[in-house]
């Protein structure tokens, strides 16, 4: 049975509609797990909607609806963003949903069994739009005295009984567990950053409110609802079978076990802070990884209501095409650092790497065959530049397979685009279409060798635009089984040869893009 690989997004919070931070992330971790499954891992990726605490109540509040009905609406449009982008998660996870409501409680008394819990009273400052209580310390602030978190949204002070998780007590643990774990936190910035907050001395964490009611209900404490990143975070373990079912959780949460979270930066304290220490104190296995990507600006300037520059992905993914997207985002942006996009940015990479580079090699080359062969697949007799071509390729995907192991889609896209570009050169250098005169027989040769190459670049890619991806193997008529990295260099172009497969005119993937002329 094949490995087990647990992958996860963050939840978003469905008090707005997604923007296109929420679609970079789910994007991401969407190549990486099908580029996992490819690898013959028994993937598991889970991602969804937050669905409770103080910021989903006053959103709700203040359009006369109950938080319910609201999540109800915006998960919607998340789900309807994940389905719409191609992304291949196992569950969509509501933390509204009735198994979720259990696992919390059941992580919640495994913390209390183990003494980290007790009822005290909370007074300090919090945020409602970050969901975060903040040192006095850590405030700055902003116009007219309004004090402001370190993420520069704008806290109140507040006053309640509250139940209160040990956190103090786990400083020592969780700095052995960075030291001894160097990767746990990644970027290494991300991680240097959290070293420092934890050696500055942690403070015990106000884990309950009692001042409104949308959340997980506490066990034995009437009033009391938990703080909405207790639930949150356990969202991880909820999909994967806590606290019943113990099977599943042999095989997605096991002690040592491959599980990675993919969040942004702004939440790295919560997942590698607060997350492992809730765990420890619940005598749970870690994660492997929290790796905190970086943020998406529009033109370079963070993305805001009120600048009304908030994109809309599913209007650039209709715009421009999902898998356009998709590319754009995961070979533009260096996973980890900011990036920023326009819609510019998003036709000028399109049309450079996929229609030009990538479409039109697979256009020229397969309409080629179809209308000189009839369709016929050429026949190989390979000299030393078509296997080194193959090699090429070959390569390419060792290097893709590597730099995505690492999280580094960006530099997995560079090494499939050079294999590209060596196949362009080839073509231009073998000129099949003097060869049709001149040497026949060289002539199907060398598109013998590119349609070899072509399904090759095909297979590697596929965990980034999957949909073209499969759409080119098909009209290549390489099987669905055959679509692995395992498959390059394995002879499958012998047999489906062998098998008499007839090439139809191939149809063209990826069209150029133009921008209409006020946004040019
Ligand atoms: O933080 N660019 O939800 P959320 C890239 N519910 N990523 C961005 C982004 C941007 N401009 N803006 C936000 C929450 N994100 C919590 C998470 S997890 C147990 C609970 C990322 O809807 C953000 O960093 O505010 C986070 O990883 C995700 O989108 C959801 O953000």
């Amino acid at each position: 049975m094949s490995k087990p690989y647990t992958i996860t997004t963050a939840i978003s919070y469905p008090n707005g509609r997604p923007h296109i931070g929420h679609a970079y992330e789910v994007i991401a971790t969407d190549a990486i797990a099908r580029f996992q499954r490819m690898m013959d891992r028994d993937v598991f990726f889970q991602t969804g909607t937050d669905e409770h605490g103080l910021k989903m109540a006053q959103t709700a509040r203040n359009r006369g609806i109950e938080p319910r009905e609201l999540a109800d609406e915006m998960s919607s449009y998340f789900k309807a963003m994940n389905d719409g982008l191609n992304i291949s998660y196992d569950r969509f996870i509501r933390t509204s949903e009735p198994d979720h409501h259990s696992a919390s409680q059941a992580i919640w008394q495994a913390m209390e069994a183990n003494g980290d819990l007790y009822l005290g009273r909370y007074e300090g400052w919090y945020s409602v739009r970050d969901e975060a209580f903040y040192d006095e310390k850590e405030l700055t602030e902003g116009e007219g005295g309004q004090k402001l978190s370190p993420q520069g949204t704008p806290v109140e002070w507040t006053v309640e009984e509250s139940w209160f998780f040990r956190l103090s007590a786990y400083q020592q643990k969780l700095l052995d567990l960075y030291t001894g774990q160097p990767d746990f936190i990644q970027p290494d910035s991300r991680r240097n950053e959290i070293m420092r907050f934890v050696e500055g001395g942690l403070s015990d964490l106000s884990v309950s409110r009692t001042s409104f009611d949308w959340g997980v209900k506490v066990p034995g404490s009437d009033g009391h609802v938990m703080y909405v990143w207790v639930d949150a975070l356990t969202n991880y373990l909820t999909g994967c079978g806590y606290p019943d079912d113990l099977e599943r959780m042999a095989r997605y949460w096991a002690e040592g076990g491959d599980i990675t979270h993919v969040i942004g930066k702004d939440i790295v304290r919560f997942h590698t802070v607060y997350w492992p220490a809730f765990l420890m104190s619940a005598k749970l296995p870690l994660p492997k990884q929290v790796f905190g990507h970086g943020f998406l600006l529009n033109r370079g300037e963070k993305m805001s209501k009120s600048l009304g520059n908030v994109a809309d992905p599913m209007e650039l993914a209709e715009r421009f095409g999902v898998d356009q997207l998709r590319y754009f985002l995961l070979s533009e942006v260096t996973f980890g650092n900011d990036g920023s996009y326009s819609a510019e940015a998003i036709v000028t990479r399109s049309n450079s790497d996929l229609a030009n580079s990538f479409g039109n090699l697979a256009q020229r080359t397969l309409s080629f065959i179809a209308k000189n062969l009839e369709g016929r697949l050429p026949e190989p007799a390979p000299q030393e530049v078509d296997g080194d071509l193959l090699k090429t390729v070959a390569e390419a995907a060792q290097t893709f397979q590597a730099a995505m192991v690492d999280l580094a889609p960006s530099t997995a896209i560079e090494a499939w685009m050079r294999a590209v570009f060596a196949c362009n050169a080839y073509i231009d250098a073998q000129a099949p279409w003097t060869l049709r005169k001149t040497d026949p027989a060289r002539m199907e040769a060398v598109l013998a060798t590119l349609y070899e190459a072509i399904a090759h670049l095909a297979i590697i890619v596929q965990p980034v635009i999957p949909a073209s991806a499969s759409a080119l193997l098909d009209q290549m008529g390489v099987a669905g089984e055959g679509r692995n990295y395992a498959a390059i260099g394995s002879g499958w172009y012998a047999a489906l040869r062998a098998s008499g497969f007839v090439l139809g005119a191939p149809k063209p993937l990826f069209p150029r893009l133009e921008l209409p002329a006020e946004e040019a």
